[in-house]
């Protein structure tokens, strides 16, 4: 049996799936961050991450904040905090939702 990377039935590839997204470099991916923290603690919470991407079009936006906490969220305390957790989810961004260009 061979398995697939992706389903080509369900998802299109990544180069397809990315036009009408807003494209950014890193740096203002961070900025970005900050405009996200709307209670400007400087944490990141879920709901914060989710009303975020809904703003960039993101398809599956639930599943995709859901997701970005798991995989961020190091000390499990529910929110983004500043710092390596930061960065995580800027490399996380990067490598999943596809909507960082580098430089
Ligand atoms: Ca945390």
């Amino acid at each position: 049996m061979v398995l697939y990377t992706y389903d080509p039935g369900h998802y299109p590839p990544p180069q397809s799936r990315n036009i009408r997204f807003r494209k950014m470099t890193r740096e203002q991916f961070e900025q970005w961050l900050d405009t996200v923290d709307s209670n400007h603690d400087g944490y990141i919470s879920r709901n914060e991450l989710n009303a975020a991407l809904a703003t960039l079009g993101l398809r599956f936006k639930t599943w995709k904040s859901w997701r970005a906490m798991k995989r961020c969220d190091k000390n499990h305390n529910h929110v983004i905090d500043p710092g390596l957790e930061r960065k995580k989810l800027i490399d996380y961004a990067e490598k999943r939702w596809h909507i960082i260009v580098t430089n």
